[in-house]
């Protein structure tokens, strides 16, 4: 479970992102995609683009504190209860980030044909400023971000075990993507880590 120093490599410095490399260590990475991939609850769902609805290319399982329900693109995910390995993720990426976190949205991404397309973690129930942990394992993906001006981009390879925190202002100032990478034939997990405000 071992925690590195966030790395100051110079394109993070352009956004507020900070990225732990190796977050968690290969084998401990590797029993937790294990135990990821072979989720029940994992569910492809539906996207609406001009008026059409397509599948959403990942699957995705939503899991959080007891009533909590949280809507993104034209779907509303009720929280599943958080299980112990995901509690246990949980605190140390709390520990680490020093934010704190009440629900996850666990994507995975089958193999390089699934993506996530550009957009931001802004829906109302994240409140104005949210701050998102994103923890990953399996397949490097590639991981790109643009202000919403598109006058700078950021582009970083997330890795197995890999933890990066998108910190204040980065959901307002840009969007950020998975895009599809048609070499990559094996599957990823990523686990993005919220904050649902309760009213
Ligand atoms: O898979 C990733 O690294 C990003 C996931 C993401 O953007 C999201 O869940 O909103």
């Amino acid at each position: 479970m071992l925690m590195s120093e966030p790395s100051t490599e110079s394109p993070l410095s352009a956004a507020n992102i900070h990225l732990w490399k190796s977050f968690y260590k290969h084998e401990v990475a590797v029993s937790y995609l294990g135990y990821f991939l072979q989720l029940p609850n994992l569910r492809q769902g539906e996207v609406q683009l001009f008026g059409k609805t397509y599948p959403t290319p990942r699957l995705e399982a939503f899991f959080g504190e007891a009533g909590l329900s949280y809507s993104y693109s034209n779907q509303r995910f009720n929280a599943l209860p958080w299980c112990p390995i995901l509690s246990e993720i949980r605190d140390a990426v709390e520990q680490t980030t020093q934010h704190s976190f009440n629900a996850v949205l666990v994507n995975l991404y089958r193999n390089g044909a699934d993506s996530n397309g550009w957009h931001a973690d802004n829906e109302a129930e994240l409140g104005e400023d949210p701050v998102i942990a994103s923890l990953s394992f399996g397949a490097a993906r590639k991981f790109h971000l643009k202000t919403n001006t598109g006058n700078k981009t950021v582009k970083i390879l997330l890795e197995h075990g890999d933890l990066l925190l998108m910190g204040s202002g980065v959901q307002r100032e840009w969007k950020h993507c998975i895009p599809k990478s048609p070499k990559v034939t094996t599957p990823r997990i990523n686990l993005t880590f919220r904050k649902i405000i309760i009213k």
